[in-house]
């Protein structure tokens, strides 16, 4: 019996039940005679069952997808001039950090690519607790106020009568509802913009959104926006390749963090803060208050202060990535919030989901979620209590000495709200500072390339389309008026409306004299190939040393190399070794990669010409405007894809490694895209 690999008794642990019996049979339940009715009486199965049909907890409502992993953030220099926080205290300090990123509107289960706004969560474990910096990679929010949370989310989400679409804003609700919602505008330009379908996690920036104060041991109070830069800068794919990686490769977000940090290429940003007092905060055109509103980075510069580095994939997914919990109130001291509505909103929320996500007021005491530092108060007992406070006294104030008196407070080092002065009637309204809709919609729209603009464009174009309501896709056409009337028109013409509608009502007239930010552009910076990854299509007979001299080249930039091949099982290259191949072709469509390069025997292209995938391959890497190595043996599947034989002839963004060295395709490769292709008409 030794041989059946589940009786496997060696150097494996005894399979038992959850109380630790040990089990001899989990491959049959007990019955009554071989074909007889199963007994109530096993215990073992009726366990395994039980668990089993309990293994579902609530998906979060919002940010079902996600993916995390740990890591730690490391400070540059002790910043007390502006913050007692004890993670800014001193240079070289580690503090350890847990961090997931997700997508929004998307279900569990939903694909990594959807066009979406990304969460950029994250837990610092600090010695004097637990801070949670609960951003997104896009600086802005859909709405001001809290209160219009479930209705944006309820229409961005599937609609409730067919319970589709989802992970998707394609659809009559969420338009009808952000038309009819003028501050959604910036938002809206951002999240029809690149930044909504990132290449990576690895690639994004991240925010904190909201005006938050730091506050010094002597209780100065300074404003502050954190901001996540990430080393490798930052990466967008285009809708139409976000699109096909959905079907090809629905967690190619989280397959590449996982890559990334199991082959030791840890993802790294640079915590930056932008700081501000109070009189800033007057001259600034826009309510500091407003989530609505960034501060350009040219006008109050982002400073630099430390960096956060993921070095380590998760154990288990569900014990980590599903069951962290993010609070927005869980700061610690230096650290303080500001009266913007949708924080102080959030404030509530967020320990509300927990307990129902995570069934009890003890989801603090799991891993993922407990202080790292030293704990004690009296709190005890509920679901699941798994450390209770082990004094004779639960309450304070008591008079029980020492140890059993249990712990007391610390006027001076515990946390202290900063005294901020308040006053006013207690009515609901919307302050005039709030009023302007449009001015930074449109200044992020005229900060854009040419490329990203088209982008935009083409976005707005193809989630109207999908509205089946005219009046919808009219009224939003009316709104962008207000945001730029080439945009507009542009958006009009490819939705095929007959004459442009008036432009919406603005509730304040707004600015058009705002300078561009260059910081908001995803193209107008320098680029790296660090971090990226080439497809290599080879065939039989494949040139051995431009491979090598290939492989040597990404290396050298630190981009990695997969070998694409007819058949997983690899190749025979031209110095008689097999190269085993990381994917077949039909699995590895170019959309899976930054670049790609294929590497043909001459005659041997003929059979990868006939295969669609492969044809598919090369046609998607040109329309996705991506730089292309070949050997001369590939042009009997650039024929077949419609191309020229040697089209390095007439497209820069193809690159002749028979005659250039790979070095110099992979250098070419910085560039990440020949965007010149997107303006070449047919
Ligand atoms: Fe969230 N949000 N949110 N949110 N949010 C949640 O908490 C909420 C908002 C963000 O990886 C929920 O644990 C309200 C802005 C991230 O686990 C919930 C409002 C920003 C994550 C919730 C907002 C975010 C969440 C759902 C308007 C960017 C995922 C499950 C007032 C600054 C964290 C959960 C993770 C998750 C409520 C708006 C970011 C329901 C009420 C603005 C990254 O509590």
């Amino acid at each position: 019996m030794s041989s059946t690999p589940n009786r496997d008794t060696g150097d494996r642990a005894r399979l038992t039940t959850q109380q630790g019996v040990p089990v001899s049979d989990d491959q049959n339940t007990l019955r009554i005679g071989e074909r007889g009715p199963s007994l109530l009486e096993d215990f073992h199965f009726r366990e395994k069952v039980f668990h089993f049909d309990h293994e579902r907890i609530p998906e979060r409502v919002v940010h079902a997808r996600g993916y995390g992993a740990h890591g730690y953030y490391e400070n540059y220099a002790p910043l007390a001039d502006v913050t007692r926080a004890d993670i800014f205290s001193e240079a070289g300090l580690r503090t350890p950090v847990f961090v997931r990123f997700s997508t929004v509107a998307g279900n569990k289960g939903s694909g990594d690519l959807a066009r979406d706004v990304r969460g950029f969560a994250t837990k610092f474990y600090t010695r004097e607790g637990n801070w949670d910096l609960v951003g997104n990679n896009i600086p802005v929010f859909f709405i001001q106020d809290a209160i219009k949370f479930p209705d944006v989310i309820h229409a961005a989400k599937e609609e409730p009568d067919r319970g589709f679409p989802q992970a998707q804003t394609a659809h009559d609700n969420f338009w009808d509802f952000v038309s009819l919602t003028p501050e959604s505008a910036h938002m809206l330009l951002w999240i029809m913009s690149d930044r909504a379908i990132p290449r990576s996690f690895r690639f994004m920036e991240g925010f904190g959104v909201h005006t938050f104060r730091l506050i010094t041991a002597a209780g100065k109070s300074t404003y502050v926006k954190f901001h996540w830069k990430p080393k490798a800068g930052l990466q967008s794919v285009v809708w139409n390749e976000a699109v096909k990686i959905n079907g090809a490769d629905p967690d190619f977000h989280r397959r590449d963090l996982w890559d990334a940090i199991s082959r030791g290429d840890y993802p790294e940003w640079e915590l930056g803060l932008q700081l501000f007092d109070d009189e800033f905060a007057d001259q600034f055109d826009f309510d500091i208050l407003d989530p609505t509103k960034l501060i350009p980075e040219e006008l109050v510069p982002v400073r630099p202060v430390g960096r956060l580095v993921l070095d380590r994939v998760v154990s288990n997914f569900f014990a980590e990535t599903e069951q962290v919990a993010f609070c927005t109130q869980n700061v610690v001291p230096g650290i303080d919030f500001t009266n913007d509505p949708l924080l102080q909103g959030r404030n509530f929320s967020y320990l509300d989901t927990q307990v129902k996500r995570l069934g009890g007021p003890n989801f603090t005491q799991l891993p993922v979620n407990a202080p790292k530092c030293p704990l004690a108060h009296f709190q005890q007992d509920g679901h699941m209590a798994g450390v209770n406070p082990v004094t004779r006294a639960n309450y304070e104030p008591n008079s029980w000495e020492g140890a059993t008196g249990g712990p007391r407070e610390d006027p001076s080092g515990g946390y202290h709200s900063y005294p901020a002065q308040e006053s006013g009637t207690k009515r609901r309204a919307r302050p005039a500072s709030f009023a302007d809709h449009y001015s930074q919609a449109r200044q992020f729209y005229v900060s854009q390339t040419e490329v990203e603009r088209r982008h935009i464009a083409e976005a707005f174009t193809f989630e109207l389309s999908k509205c089946e309501r005219e009046a919808i896709r009219t009224r939003m056409v009316a709104g962008l008026r207000n945001v730029d009337e080439e945009l507009a028109a542009t958006v009009a013409e490819g939705l095929g409306l007959r004459e442009l509608p008036a432009a919406v009502e603005p509730a304040r007239e707004p600015r058009r004299d705002l300078p561009p930010s260059p910081a908001l552009s995803i193209l107008d910076r320098p680029r790296v190939f660090a971090g990226r990854k080439i497809g290599v299509l080879v065939t039989n007979g494949a040139d051995a040393e431009a491979l090598a001299a290939l492989r040597a080249a990404a290396a050298a930039e630190r981009a990695t190399v997969e070998i694409i091949a007819p058949a997983v099982g690899g190749v025979d290259v031209s110095d008689g070794t097999t190269v085993p191949a990381d994917q077949q072709v039909d699995g590895a469509p170019s959309v899976l990669y930054d670049a790609v390069a294929v590497l043909a025997a001459p005659g041997s292209a003929r059979s990868l010409a006939a295969r669609p995938a492969a044809r598919d391959f090369v046609t998607d890497a040109v329309a996705h405007c991506k730089f292309i190595g070949y050997t001369s043996g590939a042009s009997p599947l650039f024929e077949a894809a419609g191309l020229p034989a040697d089209p390095a002839d007439v497209d820069e963004g193809f690159v002749r490694l028979d005659d250039h060295p790979p070095a110099e395709f992979v250098a070419r490769c910085r560039q990440l895209r020949h965007w010149h292709r997107q303006f070449v008409t047919a």
